[in-house]
This record gives structure tokens, sequence and C-alpha cells, in this order.
């Protein structure tokens, strides 16, 4: 039994469960989700672990892109975490590589929120990995809110994009603010309900003027527009969304007023329990870039998403959060945040208990025995920064320094007590291979670190050759960005150089069967035959159609597309 069942212990259980938001920006890459994050977190005043992030003045530049190869490519290759407070509520950021390379860690940090914002491109409308994405989380029927981003840019009219997404996600929007304007003259937005939560109540009279503002004002703002786009810049958006609105001209005021009218006629009905079931998503317009609609959002997302729910384990059953017994599970980890250390922290989702520091557990894995672990030096984290913490509650995740006892999808529950799991995370089974050689022979031992790391990332899985031990391992990986990142992160991080030579094989299968003999199969097959990492045999195919060929002639054995004892939803989402 917990230690910490007391009537008092449970009403503080309550109240920390129900003040956390955990939830992940998703899209095709380059809407700007690292942009937002950066954006939210400024704008949600975050308490930066070192200290600060304070006043947009005194602007200290936190990025959830952190990693080197990140900076300079421009694009996220991994996903990150970031924990701030806004409101009353501690929220959890997750922001996720919109790459499609990357997506096996997207699809397994998906599986630690509780709910998704999803960017659209202003301009682009729904795009292909927005639109895999989406159907993930339509899948695990977590509410989705959508963030209509760029609209400082030339983009498409705003009804349209809605349109769109109900033609090609199938959802239904609820405008929750609505854009004034748009490109170079977008003057920010209004906000369409009071009170949002169970009982929102539309706003009268969305686009009138704040007492003052009269014609004169109207005037001021008109001319200091007009001068603005003269000049070719961007104009300011002061005042209220009536005056901003107004400063646009007679014409434009006219139509976004018919637009509003056409919302409260046409569109549907703001309904907060289809937006918990994911049904109804609750759109915003905004520009991440110059910081508009930033606030609005914010101020809107915390009263309307989710607090941490129930989650359901292996058996069947399900565990709620309230429960006093700490759970959680591991979905992600990352060596060397902290280059002058070679460290590695384990990305875990609490989802049940109140955890604190030094805790003893019990690591529950499917393929073997529950093992007791101490979850010594717990951290917030905040990007690559984090600080140690003595608690945590269900919806934080934390970071666990650990010396690789852990793995991703292992769950983490309080000792004593029986053993439970958190049921599987995705995994990919990896669609191109090639074969790495060291080029200094000497750097093999910092190699062989580097692979072991970087493989329990799941930067890439590594191989083993029949015969050839660690010597040059066979890698797999679902897409070739994987594999440019393994090749950087090795130099940069292990110091070691290597060579990539790609092979013909597409498709990896993990054998299980009797009397399944490699050598044998190999002569029989064009198949290439190697072990992972736990030395089960795994045979890579260079096509599905030398699969099927081989498998029906071997119909006593099994072939898998990803390890057995971890198994179930091993295919690549199309
Ligand atoms: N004009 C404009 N540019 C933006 C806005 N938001 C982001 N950008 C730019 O779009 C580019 C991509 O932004 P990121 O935030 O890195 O995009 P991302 O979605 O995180 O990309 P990946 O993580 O690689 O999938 C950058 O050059 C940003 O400066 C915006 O609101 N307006
Ligand atoms: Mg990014």
């Amino acid at each position: 039994m917990a230690a910490s069942d007391s009537p008092e212990s449970l009403a503080q259980l309550r109240i920390e469960t129900a003040r956390r938001r955990t939830f992940a920006i998703i899209s095709h890459p380059d809407a700007g989700k690292t942009t937002l994050t950066e954006k939210l977190l400024l704008h949600g005043g975050a308490i930066h672990l070192a200290g600060e992030v304070k006043a947009r003045g005194a602007r200290r530049h936190v990025t959830s892109d952190w990693m080197e190869l990140e900076r300079q490519r421009g694009i996220s290759v991994t996903s990150s975490v970031l924990q701030f407070q806004h409101a009353g509520c501690a929220i959890n950021l997750l922001d996720t590589p919109g790459h499609q390379d990357f997506s096996e860690d997207t699809y397994r940090t998906l599986a630690a929120a509780d709910a998704a914002v999803m960017l659209i491109d202003s301009a682009k409308g729904v795009e292909a990995q927005t639109k895999k994405l989406f159907q993930v989380c339509r899948r695990r029927g977590i509410p989705i809110f959508t963030f209509v981003n760029k609209m400082d840019r030339p983009g498409r009219d705003p009804l349209e994009l809605l349109h769109e997404l109900e033609e090609v996600l199938g959802i239904r929007t609820v405008p929750i603010t609505w854009p004034i304007g748009s490109g170079a003259e977008f003057k920010g937005v209004c906000s369409i309900f009071d009170d949002l939560g169970p009982h929102a109540k539309r706003r009268t009279n969305l686009l009138g003027l704040d007492p003052g503002e009269d014609g004169a004002a109207i005037a001021a703002a008109k001319a200091a527009h007009e001068d603005a786009i003269g000049r070719g810049e961007r104009t300011p958006a002061n005042g209220s969304p009536g005056l901003r609105a107004r400063a646009l001209g007679e014409n434009r005021f006219a139509s976004i007023t018919a637009e509003l009218d056409l919302l409260e006629h046409a569109g549907d009905e703001y309904d907060y329990d289809r937006v918990l079931k994911g049904e109804l998503s609750p759109a915003f317009f905004g520009s991440a870039w110059t910081e508009v609609g930033i606030d609005e959002f914010l101020d809107a997302f915390v009263k309307l998403a989710p607090t941490p729910g129930p989650r359901t384990l292996t058996s069947g059953e399900t565990m709620e959060p309230e429960t006093p017994r700490f759970s959680g599970f591991v979905f992600k980890i990352q060596a060397n945040m902290d280059p002058a250390h070679r460290d590695r922290l384990s990305f875990v989702r609490v989802c049940s208990g109140h955890f604190t520091r030094g805790m003893d557990a019990r690591l529950c894995r499917a393929d073997s025995e529950p093992k007791p672990i101490r979850l010594a030096m717990p951290h917030q984290l905040f990007g690559a920064e984090r600080v140690v913490i003595e608690e945590a509650w269900p919806g934080d995740v934390i970071g666990l320094f650990d010396t690789g006892n852990l793995r991703i999808g292992d769950t983490l529950v309080e000792a004593p007590g029986p053993a439970i799991e958190y049921a599987e995370l995705p995994r990919f089974s990896p669609e191109i291979f090639a074969r790495l050689r060291a080029k200094d022979a000497l750097k093999r031992k910092q190699l062989q670190t580097g692979l072991t790391q970087l493989g329990e990332e799941g930067v890439i899985q590594v191989f083993a050759q029949r015969g050839l031990g660690e010597k040059d391992p066979i890698l797999g990986a679902v897409g070739a960005l994987q594999l440019e990142v393994l090749q950087y992160r090795l130099e940069h991080e292990y110091r070691a150089e290597v060579i990539l030579e790609r092979l013909p094989y597409t498709v990896a299968r993990w054998v299980r069967g009797p009397g399944f003999d490699s050598q044998q199969f190999e002569t029989e097959t064009d198949a290439l035959c190697v072990e992972d990492r736990d030395g089960q045999p795994v045979a890579l195919f260079k096509s599905e159609w030398n699969l099927n060929y081989a498998a029906g002639k071997h119909s006593e054995w099994q072939f898998f597309a990803a390890a057995p004892a971890v198994v179930a939803t091993g295919k690549k989402k199309k």
C-alpha cells in the first residue's frame, strides 16, 4: 500500500492532478511548432529553471531545439519537454519533430500527452504529415486543438481552411478566436467566448469599440495603419478588436463582421463534451513569429485542455491518476543533453500517484521479471536544461538519470505492490539499412558506447552481423535523416567518425519458431540474417515480395515487424 493515502494526501493528489495540462504540439515540418513552443513559454511567463525568462524586453533565448544539429539545419530532430506554470496550471509541453523520418519519436511522445495542438500553416492548409499525426491522435481519442499559424503572411481564407479541416481530416471545428485581417494587414484576433469551460458564452458585439475609442481614435488608427503599410511595415496590433478592424477600412471591417455572423449561424455549436472527446476541435488563429494571438490561445487552452485521465494497462484494466500508488512509463531516452557529462536521461510520464525523490519502485517489462529500482535524482525539464525536483504528480514528465537499466516502454511503479504494465508504445519496423565502418580503428570503444546509447534512444536500431560481434554493425532506420543524425552525433558527441554504406534491404522481420537456422536461411533466400541487441535473429529482405516468398515456404516460423517481446503495433504507419 502506498505511504500516501491519508485523506490530506489524497486531497492534494486530486488538486495537483487537476492543475496539470500535458500536451504535444504536432504538424508537418516547418509549420512553426518550435517557434510556437518558445512563444508560449515567453507569454506563459515561464519561470526559467535557472531563474528567469522574464519580460518580453529582457528576452533570453529559450529553445526546445537545443541540439546543435537542430540549430544548424533549422529543423527539429528530436522531441523535447518544457514545463512551465501559467494561470495556476502546471503545463508540460512536448514539442515534436515534424519530419516523417523522426515519426517514431513523435508517436511515442504523443503517447505521453493528454491533448494535442495541431498547427496549420495558413498558406498551406492541411499537409501530409499533419494528416498522419492527426489520425494517431484521433485513434487515442485525445482532444485536438487547431492553431492556424503564420497569419502574418499571405494565406488562405480562414473559413476555407476550417472547411478543409473538415473535408480532409473529418473533424468539425469551433473557432475560439478569429483573425482580424491577414498578411501585412494582420491586426490580431478577437476572442469569441467568455467563461470557456462547460458553460462558455458567446460574446455579443465581438467587434465593438472600447469606451474612449471614438471617431478620432479610429482616424488615428487608420492613419497609423496606412503609414505603416506605405513604409512596407507590419502594422501594430493595438486597441480593441473593433478599433483594429476599423483601421483596416470599412470594407474589411464589414467582411470580418460578416464572417463572424456567418460563424454564429452556420458554424458548429460550442460543446465542451465533444471537445474533450476529441470530436470537435477548438480553432485559433495567430502568428507565432510576430507573437500575435498567443495570449488569447494560452488563456483559452488552459481552460479547455483536459486534466490527466485514466490510462490503460496491458491487463486491460485502467489506472486512475488519483490512485495513490505512483506509476508511470518511459517514453523517451536521451543521451548527452549536457555535453559536459556523458549522461543519459529517461523521460517518464507520471500516470498515477505522488512521485517523490528517492522512491523505491519496480521496473516492469513484458519479457522479464520485475526488478527493484530506486528513483534517485528526478529532474524537471526545460529543453536541454533541468533541475532536480523533490516530487511530481500525474501528468508531469520527469527526467531520470540512469546508467542503462531503463528502456523505452518500461513501466515504473511504486514498491511494494504488484507489477503492472502500461500499454505498449508504437514501434516502427526499420525500412532502410546501412553497414557502418569505423574510420579510425582506435576509436572502437567510443564508437561502441555511442552506438549502444543512440540505439537505446531509438535514433537507429543496431544489428550485429553473424559471427562478427560488434564489428561493422548493420543499422536500421525508418528514414534516411535518422542515419544522418546518427553519423553527426557519433562524430560530435563520441568523437567517432564513421562511413555508412547503404544496403539494398527494405524489410526487417524478427523470426521466431523451431529450428530456424540463419546460415541455411541465407542460402535458401537472398535475405541477410543479423541479430538485434538481445541476440534475437532478424532477417532483412530486399522487398515485401521476398519476405512473402520466404514466409510462404516456412509456415512453421513467425515473422514479426518488431522485436516479439514488445511487438504488436510494429508496422510503420503510413
Ligand atoms: N512568417 C512567419 N514565420 C514563421 C511563423 N512561425 C514560424 N515561422 C518560421 O517558420 C520556420 C519553421 O519554424 P519552426 O518553428 O522551426 O517549425 P517546426 O514546425 O518546429 O519545424 P520542425 O520541428 O522541423 O517540424 C522558421 O523559419 C520560423 O521562423 C509565423 O507565425 N510567421
Ligand atoms: Mg520544431
